[in-house]
């Protein structure tokens, strides 16, 4: 299916929230103009080819009317209780030609009876309905998280349950395939189904990916990442990602919708790289996508059109180094023909050969795709990709697996032919389809950081392009002041920002930063290691972790120089793959003479592990000189400590 939506819509869509604790009010569910249509359509036009709802999150909340629970849709004031947001959303894909899919959080923070075996019963339960009342549904989403406290029912406790065996998955298996043969599983808690998450939120897999893992035994993050070679189940990888930093809707994320570079960049990153693609859309209160993030999708879906829309290999002359058997039903032009049934093959002892493809004449192009007969397993472990420029062999590309599709980016190179070498493969060669395109250049926006002096740094994507930037709010265009190097600034500031090739006038899109109180004065306190001041350097890159004595709870206090009037924070954990240190409970204390600490906030980062993104958390404005950051718990339950940046949000102007 390549590429289908994730719609993100419940009970936190009203209360600005991650993720619910189960005890929030049902009357809040009342989206005034729900139109599952709108969603659908959207994705339609996005060349989206399904829609997985979440019919119920970790809150408990569900948005069908459940027999087995009050907490639904049939108890809030949206069409008096009569309303199934499901049942729309199933006749809307119907009226598209969508597929439906279905993400039931096994973690029930409503529940009264989460972490018992009764509630088993319950889930299976609702899986039934689910399963039997919607028509054909294409994939069940089993979210992995199980976060602990929660409002069960009243008990407003911490309950844990072992992931592996609690839902006792082989049994709810069984109940689905018996409910839904067709219908794939994604699991990335105990028993392995039959897609794999790929151990991050954040839109790439792998650049080595193989579909396959072991059907039994524990799956680190790192082989979600990559799979794994001699696997013996096929566990295909599918990049989960939001078009907004979070899965819910915030209104605060109206500027943060992902960019058609970066669209286009997650789509290289997974698709590109022998994995689904499910891209979320955030339902707001109202019961629509928002407009940019429609806009958004809809340009992403004409660029990737734009992009394949040529395919300068069609039906060119080929020619393989090896032909199995020197039959012509497994020749090089089955590699061309646009028949992905059909293959070129090599003979079975044949693990390295090439396959050029002559263009006819000097023919520019930029994108290689290439893709496995998937029917026989996914064998090729590397391979290389070289252009015949005036008379001459030169690599332009090169890659390790291959699967279902790969499509490499390289700079535009214009030749005469274009050559495959696989240099390592499991077993022998089998290609189905290979492309070559000239896709148009999309240019990417430029990052901005302040550094603790106050200057400004802004780092292009790419070296050719030039930055124009604005700092009174308005929109950059190319003949805005253009970047030539840091600068400094103090106060409050507003950047915006462009990266414009000056040859083909083409600009990115905008990017905005806003930044708060200069920290020029600011110092953190008790702390003599150098390093620390990554905490407030500007740059997500650099991250600092308190020492091995630092023991739970761990504090960071920094002193401001001065009194501020403060009504809010930012912290930004190590934003990388897995990164260490990431604090998941925490408590914010502010002081006038770091002495007496008042607290101020207090709470949990949801979803920080999977989706390390920079939490904004905001409180009655309070005038203090000294904050600390009280870390009470982590994402490994250990003492580990990490900050890429602290920051305060101040309520003057
Ligand atoms: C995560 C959840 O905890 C998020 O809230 C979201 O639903 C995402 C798709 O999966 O693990």
């Amino acid at each position: 299916m390549e590429s289908y939506a994730f719609v993100h819509f419940s009970l936190n869509t009203y209360t600005d929230q991650s993720w619910g604790f189960g005890n929030e009010d049902v009357n809040l569910f009342n989206p005034k103009d729900l139109d599952c249509r709108q969603w659908a359509r959207t994705c339609k036009e996005a060349g989206m080819k399904g829609i997985i709802i979440t019919a119920k999150h970790h809150c408990g909340f569900c948005l069908w009317p459940s027999k087995y629970t009050a907490y639904s849709v049939k108890n809030s004031p949206w069409k008096n209780g009569k309303g199934d947001v499901v049942r729309e959303m199933a006749d809307a894909c119907k009226e598209y030609g969508l597929k439906l899919g279905i993400y039931l959080s096994p973690w029930d923070r409503n529940d009264p009876d989460y972490g018992k075996p009764e509630y088993i019963t319950y889930f299976r339960n609702q899986l039934t309905e689910l399963l039997t009342n919607y028509g054909p549904i294409f994939e069940v989403w089993f979210d992995g998280a199980n976060g602990g406290s929660g409002y069960y029912g009243g008990a407003n406790e911490t309950r844990t349950i072992d992931r592996t065996t609690y839902y006792d998955w082989k049994n709810t298996y069984a109940l689905i395939h018996k409910l839904q043969p067709n219908c794939v599983i994604w699991n990335d808690g105990g028993d392995r189904g039959d897609l794999r998450w790929v151990g991050t939120e954040a839109g790439y897999v792998g650049e080595t990916n193989w579909s396959l893992l072991n059907a039994t035994g524990d799956v680190p993050y790192n082989m979600l990442h990559y799979g794994l070679e001699n696997g013996n189940a096929w566990v295909a990888a599918e990049v989960n990602t939001s078009i907004r930093p979070e899965w819910f809707y915030h209104p605060a994320e109206d500027t943060k919708v992902k960019t058609l570079p970066q669209l286009m960049d997650t789509y290289y990153h997974s698709i590109g790289r022998n994995a689904t693609f499910l891209l979320n859309f955030p339902i707001m209160p109202n019961g629509l996508i928002n407009e940019r993030d429609e806009k958004a999708a809809l340009e992403f879906g004409k660029a990737v059109k734009e992009a394949f829309a040529v395919d300068l290999a069609k039906i060119k002359k080929t020619a393989a180094s090896n032909v199995r058997g020197n039959n012509k039903d497994f020749g090089a032009g089955k590699a061309v023909d646009s028949d992905n049934d059909t293959y070129w093959a090599t003979d079975d002892d044949v693990k390295t050969a090439s396959l050029t493809i002559d263009l006819g004449k000097p023919t520019t192009f930029n994108r290689f795709l290439v893709q496995e007969y998937i029917p026989l397993g996914q064998r090729v472990k590397a391979f290389t990709v070289e252009a015949l420029v005036d008379g001459s062999w030169k690599e332009v590309a090169n890659a390790t697996t291959i699967g279902y599709k790969r499509i490499l980016i390289f700079p535009s190179v214009r030749a005469t032919k274009v050559r495959l070498n696989i240099t390592d493969s499991k077993s022998c060669i089998v290609i189905s389809n290979i492309g070559v395109y000239d896709a148009p250049q999309i240019l990417t926006a430029p990052s901005i950081i302040r550094d603790q002096s106050g200057k400004i740094i802004v780092n292009p994507a790419d070296k050719e392009s030039v930055v124009y930037y604005t700092l009174d709010g308005s929109a950059p265009t190319t003949t805005s002041k253009k970047y030539t190097g840091p600068f400094q600034t103090d106060g409050k500031l507003d950047v915006k920002a462009i990266a414009g090739d000056p040859t083909t006038g083409k600009s990115s899109p905008e990017v905005e930063e806003k930044f708060d109180l200069p920290r020029k004065d600011w110092r953190i306190l008790g702390i003599s290691d150098e390093k620390a001041n990554a905490v407030l350097d500007g740059d997500p890159a650099t991250v600092w972790h308190q020492g091995k004595d630092a023991k739970m709870p761990v504090d960071l206090v920094i002193d401001l120089g001065k009194e501020e009037s403060l009504s809010g924070f930012r912290y930004l954990p190590d934003p990388g793959l897995w990164g260490p240190g990431i604090i998941t409970t925490y408590q914010f204390y502010v002081s006038a003479d770091n002495k007496e600490w008042k607290l101020v906030d207090e709470g949990e980062f949801s979803n920080i592990k999977n989706n390390p993104l920079i939490q904004i958390k905001n409180f009655a404005a309070v005038k203090a000189r000294y904050i600390k950051l009280r870390a009470l718990k982590n994402t490994e339950g250990n003492d580990n400590t990490g900050y890429a940046e602290v920051d305060v949000i101040t309520s003057q102007p």
